[in-house]
């Protein structure tokens, strides 16, 4: 059925819209072998420096739409980036396979960044219409920063400096000019962000999840600080898979977060010198992980500025 398809037609590189190509880019960020599908849509969008969404990723995305093939059982994480997707994806893979994993040394989260082992989807298109989803185990897991059940969702102020210093990590100054905290500030406010506003993207989800419930669980990244056990178990229960009470006993809830938390997971020789498929080393996803990280960077006028802002966008809704 997949052959029938028709293929996307890579061409020669396009030098008008090249301007993120560089080697030492990661490859999600590289603008070359685009289809002629995407170098029209994207002629067509406008831009803005800082970009909402890059080139490439956007193949990835159409080419997700047209040939992804769900599976009933299938779950997708959904995140806005770095609202702490890494974390939850380790906690959902050693939640939804803790019975194909039951000797801890072995466990794939302490050789594999949580990135390769719950991957996200409109990446695996970038580079295949048909990407190899055979070796996953089911129910199998997704993830996505793109709007559709489990959503996480973090403090804009923590997000921005977040992304703030994830963004600074991975770009090279010499080519792409400075990020100034001050500027890529105004441009969060604005919604100039990857993956569009801040706001919208909660709002959406929030919403869903108050319509469809059983469908979309909302959670939290201060929550998943505050109370860990609670919101696992309430996350278990939600994907079908709840600890049973021998599990409670024997410390199973207790194993999954230890296995998942900054702590363990950052101090892996696998995080610390490895790089994902993709490029970016693993090490750039874990920073502080606490909350409340903003008020050590943000000044009070910056402060002053998101909070109405946020409080527009977000009140209404509760
Ligand atoms: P992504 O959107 O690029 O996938 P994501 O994992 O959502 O990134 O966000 C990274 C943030 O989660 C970092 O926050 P910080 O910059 O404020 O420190 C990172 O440290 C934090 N993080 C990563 N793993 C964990 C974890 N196991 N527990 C708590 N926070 C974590």
């Amino acid at each position: 059925m997949h052959k029938q398809l028709p293929a996307l037609q890579p061409l020669a590189p396009l030098p008008d819209i090249s301007i993120q190509s560089s080697p030492d880019l990661p490859a999600y960020l590289q603008e070359k072998e685009l289809s002629q599908e995407i170098r029209d849509l994207v002629m067509s969008l406008p831009t803005e420096k800082g970009f909402w969404h890059t080139t490439r990723q956007l193949q990835g995305v159409v080419a997700c739409q047209k040939y992804f093939q769900a599976h009933d059982t299938d779950i997708l994480l959904v995140t806005t980036p770095k609202s702490g997707t890494t974390w939850l994806k380790a906690i959902m893979f050693a939640l939804v396979n803790r019975a194909l994993f039951p000797e801890p040394k072995l466990h794939p989260l302490l050789t594999n960044n949580p990135h390769v082992l719950v991957p996200f989807l409109e990446m695996e298109y970038i580079n295949s219409q048909f990407p190899d989803f055979d070796n996953f185990t089911f129910p199998r897991l997704f993830s996505t920063h793109f709007p559709f059940f489990v959503y996480l969702c973090r403090n804009p102020k923590d997000t921005f400096v977040s992304l703030w210093h994830f963004t600074n990590k991975l770009r090279k100054p010499k080519e792409m000019g400075e990020n100034s905290l001050e500027e890529a500030f105004d441009k969060f406010c604005r919604g100039v962000r990857l993956y569009g506003p801040f706001g919208d993207h909660v709002l959406s989800y929030w919403k869903l999840s108050l319509e469809k419930p059983e469908r979309v669980l909302f959670l939290k990244y201060e929550d998943l600080k505050k109370e860990p056990k609670v919101q696992l178990r309430k996350l278990s229960e939600f994907l079908g898979c709840p600890f049973s009470q021998k599990e409670e006993t024997c410390g199973v809830v207790d194993e999954i977060l230890n296995l998942c938390s900054f702590d363990n997971l950052s101090n892996l020789e696998v995080n610390k010198t490895r790089k994902l498929p993709s490029g970016e080393e693993n090490c750039t996803f874990f920073r502080r992980g606490e909350t409340g990280d903003s008020m050590n960077h943000l000044a009070a006028e910056m402060l002053e500025k998101m909070d109405p802002i946020t409080e527009q966008k977000l009140n209404s809704c509760g």
